[in-house]
């Protein structure tokens, strides 16, 4: 594969992809960008999405198969607006989708849907996961079997709303000194359905081992959690929002806590970066979305996929995010 990424879909506008392999092929799961017509604004109401779907490829360079609505905002019952990024597991023949939505409150939660198939359709629960808030839920299955959900995202995430430990309806931030928020992480009860635990914070540290701060806007987490693991280290990966950097930190435990590293990819046309990252056969890729087809419309973005590549020492080679195809 060409170094340069390349659009994966160009019939819809899809983004935030999540990519994982299921029985030999590569799954992925984005947001189904709209153009419903809503004025930009700090709270993303711009990004209306209404359903998803799943694709799937036999190899990185393949044809992309567009599998159809997987699962609709219509079928979920608690769901109003703004089905954000989702993410699917998989355990003991059963694939579960992690999604999160506005409720009837216009607070963001996270929902389970239900498949005996990567591609879906989806059947979601009743009712989002007790305690679940923010956005951007992801999934990682470590070696020993234990699965986790990594979310969260500030500003129009609404992760700041929780800064107390509880829902406060107050926007505001930490000072620029205090320690940044983090994304949060949790165990997966045995039946993938709730958390197992209160979620945990994933702090990011510095090379001298202080929490990133508030004030360092291209080094703190922002939305888009992502795990991956790579010759026994865990590697915890990050947009910084509005300084629009997909950034990434290792640490020695699901849990972290996660030292700073660097940059895996530079900002791409639009205003949002999100991203998974996936092993296959041996090689690594970065799926990742940019706005490039839509002329830069913020909102309508299109995912696609490049090569990754490690360094000796197990640092990530910075990919260029405006490169051309
Ligand atoms: O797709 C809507 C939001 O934009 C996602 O939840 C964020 O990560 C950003 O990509």
């Amino acid at each position: 594969m060409s170094k340069k990424p390349r659009h994966l879909i160009k019939t819809i506008y899809t983004a935030d992809p999540r990519a994982h392999v299921y029985n030999g092929k590569i799954y992925v799961f984005p947001s189904h960008d709209i153009d419903a017509g809503i004025p930009e604004d700090d709270t993303g109401a711009h990004f209306d999405m209404r359903d998803y779907h799943v694709y799937s490829m036999d190899d990185p360079e393949g044809d992309v198969i567009d599998h159809g609505v997987a699962l609709d905002i219509k079928d979920v019952p608690w769901a109003k607006r703004q089905m954000w990024s989702n993410d699917v597991a998989h355990k003991d023949g059963t694939y579960y989708m992690y999604f999160p939505a506005k409720d009837d409150k216009d607070i963001f939660r996270i929902g389970v849907a239900i498949s005996d198939k990567p591609e879906g359709p989806y059947k979601a629960r009743p009712k989002p996961m007790n305690g679940s808030f923010s956005i951007d839920p992801s999934t990682f299955r470590d070696d020993d079997g234990t699965h986790y959900i990594y979310f969260g995202g500030i500003w129009g995430g609404q992760l700041q709303r929780y800064k107390t430990g509880r829902y406060e309806d107050n926007d505001a931030l930490r000072g620029p000194e205090e320690p940044a928020l983090c994304a949060k992480v949790a165990r997966l009860s045995d039946d993938m359905l709730e958390f197992a635990e209160q979620p945990r914070d994933v702090v990011i540290l510095d090379a001298y081992g202080n929490p990133l701060k508030t004030k360092d806007e291209n080094r703190r987490f922002f939305e888009a959690a992502w795990m991956h693991k790579y010759n026994g280290k865990y590697y915890f990966s990050y947009s910084t929002g509005n300084t629009h950097l997909l950034c990434y930190a290792t640490g020695d435990s699901p849990y972290g806590p996660f030292i700073y590293q660097g940059v895996v990819m530079t900002p791409v046309v639009g205003w949002t970066t999100h991203h998974s990252i996936l092993e296959f056969k041996g090689k690594w890729y970065l799926f990742h979305h940019d706005s490039k087809l839509s002329g830069g419309k913020t909102w309508l973005r299109s995912m696609k996929i490049v090569e990754l590549n490690y360094r000796q020492d197990g640092s990530i080679e910075t990919i260029d995010g405006n490169a051309d195809e």
